[in-house]
């Protein structure tokens, strides 16, 4: 199998334009002994695969998280949910679909199969699917309604098959789960018609056998590769990079070639050590770590973050503001990303009214923003302004199809004789928005300050953005309770430093002892109150150590007697997004004492931290 993949990048690596320079599609090897300078030049020759370059056109695309979790009010399905929880009284694939259209997505990612393994088709691979539900009498696809729905409005198709399975038996017996993996990628790149991104994400735990899984990515990888020549791997594929945060965030510096090896390839993970990088990490395509390498990558990042804080439908949940969702597409497409923003269906099957609304004040938005383009005449790098407003923003693209090129570069306004820089910027890529406060002119200029070679602008635009209104989305029947009552009256753990438990800044932390097994804070909050649920906030930073994994949550009138509340006590995806957790009890409770207990930490450390701690109560 490594044969065959390696065949597949001597290929790739081989296939020539018939210009004068030879380009590198979508990998390049570098030959022993060559110096960082021939390393860099050559790099700069790498270029996207004709699914690559289509996919980034995209610029946005949209998930749909569903599934079980939708009916459990969880993230992290544990695989032994029973089928029939999966219940949609009014499923309406059209809805989804022609929302998202109308919201300028052009291609939509459904969770086929999620961490739980249940299977939103009826599959034969196993009775975990919705053919053995009630759900319209086992008859019912959800797949099929979809393919139907983007066919119907011209959208394209992608699935999300989540490698992970906490259902299927035989995970952890590694042959005998990756045949039932490569059947079920069989089933959906064959009967749903044209798929064009399979998503592949990196989440892998134990199996029941407690064995870890080895999955074998050459097989998966030839699997697309002859059932769906045309769609692109994502994540742990090598067609689309996880930008490395699911906050809706690309990097200031987002290099589409890169040194960071896809973890399908066998040396990825050797290689990625040696270089010491990973998908978080910062930099990942600067010339000192691709002067360290042995080979580039066109591998361009995708920024994948939800419309609201979980991936998947809690009604105690609210859409993003406007004001957070047009952050985001500045920082996800206006820095050489696609965005996939995750729109999750509701109980019923649809997309929820606030998530609509949200969504078309979204595409006005953007709308709005890039109606009108102040930049007339082009001459060079240099153009000529006619503004009728005035302009805070540019948006410059590299033609991405001879490489990314430009490594640093400024704009400068000029306003009669005098040129003013009004906005610096790293890389470029396939586009890049630069905001400035606001500026009449007569003419603008790009000035490349640096560049691996020749740069290629394809685009020099100018813009009067608008940012929404800064809102704060909050549940209107629920508040947190105000801490100055708070005492913490035990912990494993500095009773001294309980101020940084609710100091409103996540960078100071509180810390428990360091030693084995759980670790329990018991607070007072001071008079009995009405506990609806918590809200844990890991600590913010580069370093995360410390982050909770399982906890469990208990309350008490008297400080003796506990009941301990019925909750999922993960924080399942808190790894991938370290963002406040928000818990809430199935009813509130009573109560003037609680105790939160960590069982464990994220990686397995002997302590754990806490940037802030609430708790929420009903208005
Ligand atoms: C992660 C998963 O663990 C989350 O639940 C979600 O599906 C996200 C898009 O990918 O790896």
């Amino acid at each position: 199998m490594k044969k065959n993949l390696a065949t597949i990048a001597l290929i790739a690596s081989a296939v020539m334009n018939t210009q004068a320079q030879e380009t590198f599609v979508k990998e390049v090897v570098f030959p022993a002994g060559a110096t960082p300078e021939q390393k860099i030049e050559m790099a700069s020759r790498v270029v996207p695969s004709p699914q690559q370059l289509e996919w980034q056109k995209l610029g946005l695309t949209a998930f749909l998280h569903f599934g079980i979790n939708t009916f459990t009010d969880r993230e992290w399905g544990d695989g032994k949910e029973d089928p029939n929880l999966f219940n949609p009284s009014d499923l309406n694939t059209d809805q989804w679909v022609r929302t998202l259209k109308e919201a300028g997505f052009k291609l939509v990612i459904l969770t086929a199969k999620h961490h739980d393994g249940f299977c939103l088709w009826p599959t034969k691979t196993t009775p975990h699917s919705v053919a053995n539900t009630k759900w319209r009498g086992g008859k019912g696809d959800v797949m099929a309604d979809l393919r139907k729905s983007c066919d119907k409005y011209g959208i394209k198709l992608g699935v999300y098959l989540s490698p992970w399975d906490r259902n299927a038996e035989c995970y952890g017996d590694s042959p005998k789960y990756n045949d039932m993996f490569v059947a079920q990628l069989t089933e959906l790149l064959t009967n749903y018609g044209k798929i064009d991104e399979v998503w592949f994400d990196g989440a892998c735990g134990e199996g029941p056998n407690g064995k870890k899984q080895v999955y074998d990515w050459p097989r998966f990888r030839e699997v697309i590769t002859k059932l769906q020549p045309e769609a692109v791997l994502a994540i742990s594929g090598d067609d689309v990079r996880w930008v490395g945060n699911e906050s809706g965030l690309g990097r200031e510096t987002e290099w589409s070639v890169t040194a960071l090896s896809p973890t399908i390839y066998a040396h990825s993970a050797e290689s990625n050590k040696r270089l010491g990088i990973g998908e978080m990490s910062k930099n990942i395509g600067s010339r000192e770590i691709l002067a360290k390498a042995d080979r580039a990558y066109w591998w361009p990042a995708e920024v994948d973050v939800s419309i609201r804080p979980g991936w998947f439908y809690h009604e105690k949940q609210l859409p993003k503001s406007l004001r957070e969702l047009a952050e985001i597409y500045l920082n996800s497409v206006g820095r050489n990303a696609v965005l996939l923003l995750n729109i999750p269906p509701d109980t019923k099957g649809r997309i929820a009214e606030p998530d609509v609304k949200r969504l078309n004040e979204l595409r006005l938005w953007i709308e709005k923003s890039f109606a009108q383009n102040y930049a007339q005449k082009r001459e060079g790098n240099r153009v000529e302004l006619n503004q009728s407003k005035p302009i805070n923003a540019v948006l410059v693209r590299e033609d991405v199809r001879k490489g990314q090129h430009v490594e640093k570069f400024d704009i400068e306004v000029k306003k009669g004789k005098n040129w003013t820089k009004v906005a610096e910027g790293t890389t470029i890529g396939n586009k890049r928005i630069l905001r400035f406060p606001d500026v009449i002119a007569d003419s603008l200029r790009v000035n490349i300050k640096e560049s691996r070679g020749k740069n290629y602008l394809s685009s020099i635009e100018a813009y009067n953005i608008t940012m929404p209104e800064a809102e704060n989305i909050d549940l209107p029947a629920y508040r947190k309770l105000d801490s100055k009552e708070f005492k913490l009256t035990k912990a494993d753990g500095k009773i001294a430093d309980a101020s940084k438990l609710f100091d409103g800044d996540n960078k100071t932390f509180w810390q428990s002892k360091n030693s084995k097994g759980s670790k329990s804070l018991t607070l007072n909050l001071g008079k009995e109150a009405n506990v609806a649920g918590f809200v844990y906030t890991p600590r913010e930073g580069d370093d995360k150590s410390g982050t909770i994994y399982h906890y469990t949550f208990e309350t008490s009138l008297d400080g003796k007697n506990w009941t301990k509340a019925e909750l999922p006590g993960e924080f399942s995806n808190i790894v991938n997004n370290p963002i406040a957790q928000r818990v809430y009890l199935k009813n509130p409770l009573k109560a003037r004492f609680i105790r939160f207990s960590a069982l464990d930490e994220i990686e397995g450390r002997n302590f754990v931290t806490i940037g802030e701690f609430s708790i929420i109560t009903p208005q």
